[in-house]
């Protein structure tokens, strides 16, 4: 039996979710938020090691390159919280960097209680680092943590692996915001951004030839299946990856390849999909590194140093609370 299963009020909020973007007039949607089941979350591991994704790895490589330019960066003392830990590979370089000059406390904040004790693992022995874990959704948990913190700390606040780009872009913006207005000035923020590459490169990055990302993508409607009595059978969609010229975006979708109805118990849902029609499931926002000081600027934030890996593009912001 799968351990992933929300608790009631979670699901009834999901239900709810489902059943608006799937019944929004035009394009139908599904959040991306919800990839992230126990499968999704070990799917999304594999993404990670795929030779086409090379998001990750240009992620990592920054941050063992640069690590201490960038913590030399930062005021001292300061406490480190992490957006979305997942399991925290890359953040060791930070915080083995940050341990050599004081005791670090580092919270990373996350709703998925797996991924909390895969980052807790993996980063459990650095010495002079004490992890306390917040179950909560981001802002939530960046609230409790700038709440909790001595006078005198200043903090760190680690949003990797580009996330920030399955935001739209103006939710993007508000989210920025909404973290600033949390933050004190001075605090810093460790902002990792794609950064536009070949076309071909990119929808190769998300349409892998193993079809791990095809797995991830179809996840969703299985688990829709098990969490709300759902009958998508998946063998009637395919995954699509689709970049969109305008909005500078990866954009992931499921296509119906036939007229079919499908059954949501949970939500209350009977759906009829036409021969090619899509659920959009998820966009992955790239960026121009020349962009990102003016992104810091309308958020309320400059940008104080930006380091970037040539062999993937992708680069490390980081943002000083202004
Ligand atoms: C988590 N996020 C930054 C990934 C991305 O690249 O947008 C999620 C992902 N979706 C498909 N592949 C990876």
């Amino acid at each position: 039996m799968l351990t992933s299963s929300l608790p009631v009020r979670q699901v009834s909020e999901f239900a709810a979710d489902v059943r608006e973007s799937l019944t929004k007039p035009g394009q139908r949607e599904l959040p991306s938020k919800y990839l992230y089941d126990e499968v999704g979350s070990a799917l999304f591991e594999a993404i990670c090691v795929l030779p086409e994704y090379g998001l990750t790895r240009a992620d990592a490589r920054v941050l063992e390159k640069y690590a201490g330019e960038i913590v030399g960066r930062l005021p001292s003392p300061i406490q480190v919280a992490e957006l979305g830990s997942g399991s925290g590979k890359k953040t060791r370089w930070i915080l083995e960097a940050l341990s050599r000059r004081q005791m670090t406390y580092y919270y990373p904040i996350e709703i998925s209680p797996f991924a909390l004790a895969a980052c807790a693992k993996e980063l459990g022995q650095i010495e002079l680092v004490s992890i306390v874990g917040h179950e909560k959704p981001y802002l939530e948990g960046l609230r409790a943590v700038a709440e909790g913190r001595a006078e005198q700390d200043h903090l760190l606040v680690l949003f990797l692996g580009s996330t920030i780009g399955n935001f739209d872009r103006d939710a993007g913006d508000a989210f920025l915001r909404e973290m600033r207005a949390i933050l004190q000035r001075g605090d810093a923020l460790l902002l990792g951004t794609d950064l536009e590459k070949s076309v071909e490169l990119q929808l190769r990055a998300y349409n892998d030839p193993a079809g791990v990302t095809a797995a991830f993508n179809l996840n969703l409607l299985a688990r829709i299946n098990r969490e709300m009595g759902a009958d998508f059978d998946l063998s009637c969609f395919r995954h699509q990856a689709r970049w969109n010229r305008v909005e500078r975006r990866i954009e992931m979708h499921l296509r119906s390849t036939c007229r079919q109805t499908v059954h949501i118990p949970a939500a209350s849902l009977r759906l009829m999909l036409d021969e090619d029609e899509t659920i959009w499931t998820e966009s992955s926002h790239k960026y121009q590194a020349e962009g990102i000081p003016e992104m810091a600027a309308r958020t309320g934030f400059h940008c104080e140093g930006q380091w970037i890996d040539h062999e993937w593009p992708f680069a490390q912001n980081l943002l000083i609370a202004g």
